[in-house]
């Protein structure tokens, strides 16, 4: 009796008992389901059918449906890295799907292919050419249409519009989307994207490592160094900020000024916060600089004037800890820059005169360089690319070099009609860390303003907050080439 009366109240919720079905009732081949279950709502989040498992062949993935006022669209997003961790519980706005389950998305999540124990692990692609193929490619597809299965099962409908949205790796499987598979979504967000990832994680990675290291190999500036960070911020603050035109306490025009260490004294007696020693020095000069050959001609760039306050989490690390950067520079040599992997491979030894060749053939399977949008164009596809311009691990020109291939093959004006690029004045990567600059703003909603509304974004507006939540100083992004705009100071402390 009581259990008849359980299974009533269960049918008249609905979408709850297909919810809690789903694990024993999946049609679909392509992918396995190992949980579903309807998780209460909280004050944070709406109530959602929970849903993980498996895609064929190995992409562990986690699906967030809310249970009620679902609003008819689908979002996936990218993963960060080299991948290999699911974190659906990630409270960000890049790579992750709580702030697009709130918005009532149906929403869905992978590890990228693999499993790792960090982002910054790239072992998992030793002798495992299907994984890289995975992840590079095939993960945006699979997913897309795992998820599109998953909400006809859940809502018995398809999604009317279908958006994508990722950063740095995320960025750059968002870019791939519209290169290689341009009918899935209807709007792109792509932040700090590693296009290039072959000569970003292989030859910038390797120059990183190779100018940070002493005769015997060891790093020269590690984590004691962060002190030292805030002295090298103002020293570039100070040559850069009115190279923009405009003496604002932002760097808006980084790729403008060639950053000098003239003004910081030589440390004499002691090793302080307040002086540079001369190994230090060079090193600091080569990481502005960036990679050069023996010639030395540049041949990718350096890190940006203003970034220095993201180098402790992106290069120096902890004690324990190496920066995720090096990690990335180091894992990306070793086991996906070759088709055949080299485990002697270091990235000490790479010859920036000879061997830049060497990433040519697995660049063509990881880079997300094909300028040729015109399929993605004409199926009404919207792209909303930005970049800090403070990014000191996914080196921002890149977006801007990738805009202006599109443009010389399709046009500016064509080109504008559908992709737009926001640079970002102080911002490191993906939010690593709060920028000293208006950093937070609302991409999801302007593009779906531009997919939904035809209303397309001319200036995307960024708020900086004080800790207490207070608006410190806003700004607009512009579409590149223009510049951001900055007005309103509220609080000019
Ligand atoms: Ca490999
Ligand atoms: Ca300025």
């Amino acid at each position: 009796m009581y259990s008849t009366l359980l299974l009533l109240a269960l049918s008249a919720q609905g979408d709850a008992i297909a919810c809690e079905q789903l694990v024993d009732n999946n049609p679909h081949a392509s992918f396995l389901i190992s949980v579903s279950v309807l998780v209460e709502a909280t004050d944070d989040l709406p109530a959602f059918c929970q849903i993980q498992g498996t895609i064929k062949p190995n992409i562990g993935f986690e699906a967030r449906f809310p249970q009620a006022d679902w609003n008819g669209n689908f979002f996936q997003t990218g993963c960060g890295g080299f991948c290999g961790v699911l974190d659906a519980d990630r409270e960000r706005k890049s790579n992750a799907i709580n702030y697009a389950l709130r918005r009532g998305y149906a929403s869905i999540i992978t590890d990228g292919g693999h499993k790792s124990e960090h982002t910054g692990d790239g072992s998992w692609a030793k002798d495992n050419p299907v994984a890289e193929r995975v992840y590079a490619d095939e993960v945006v597809p699979l997913t897309f249409e795992a998820g599109h299965k998953l909400v006809e099962l859940i809502y018995n409908d398809k999604p009317e519009y279908s958006y994508f949205s990722g950063c740095s790796n995320g960025g750059r499987m968002a870019a791939i989307a519209a290169q290689r598979y341009p009918s899935l979504f209807d709007g792109i967000v792509a932040g700090c994207s590693v296009l290039n990832l072959s000569m970003n994680g292989g030859v910038y990675g390797a120059w990183v490592l190779q100018a940070n290291a002493d005769g015997k190999g060891e790093s020269i500036l590690t984590h004691t160094f962060n002190s030292k960070l805030p002295m090298l911020e103002a020293n570039a603050l100070t040559q850069c900020d009115a190279v923009d035109g405009n003496d604002d306490g932002i760097i808006s025009a980084p790729f403008s000024c060639a950053v000098n260490l003239d003004a910081i004294p030589s440390c004499k007696e002691a090793n302080t916060d307040s002086c540079l020693t001369d190994i230090e020095k060079r090193v600091v000069n080569d990481l502005y600089q960036g990679p050069v050959n023996g010639a030395g001609e540049a041949i990718f760039y350096g890190v940006p004037p203003g970034s220095e306050r993201y180098w402790g989490l992106w290069f120096l690390g902890t004690e324990e800890y190496p920066g995720a950067g090096t990690l990335l520079a180091d894992g990306y040599g070793k086991y996906l820059a070759f088709v055949d992997d080299r485990d002697d491979y270091s990235a000490m030894e790479f010859n920036f005169d000879t061997d830049i060749a060497l990433f040519a053939s697995q660049g063509e399977l990881f880079n997300a360089l094909d300028p040729d949008l015109s399929a993605f164009k004409k199926a009404g596809g919207k792209l909303i690319m930005w970049h800090g311009m403070a990014d000191p691990l996914v080196l921002p020109q890149q977006s801007q070099d990738y805009l202006e291939s599109v443009q010389t093959l399709m046009g500016a004006k064509d080109t504008h009609s559908f992709y737009r690029l926001f640079m970002a004045p102080g911002l490191g990567h993906c939010w690593d860390l709060p920028a000293a600059t208006p950093d937070q703003m609302d991409l999801l909603g302007a593009l779906e303003r531009w997919v939904e509304q035809d209303i397309a974004p001319d200036g995307i507006a960024v708020t900086q907050f004080a800790d207490d939540g207070a608006i410190v100083r806003r700004g607009v992004l512009r579409p590149f080439p223009q510049v951001a705009e900055y007005s309103d100071v509220l609080n000019p402390q």
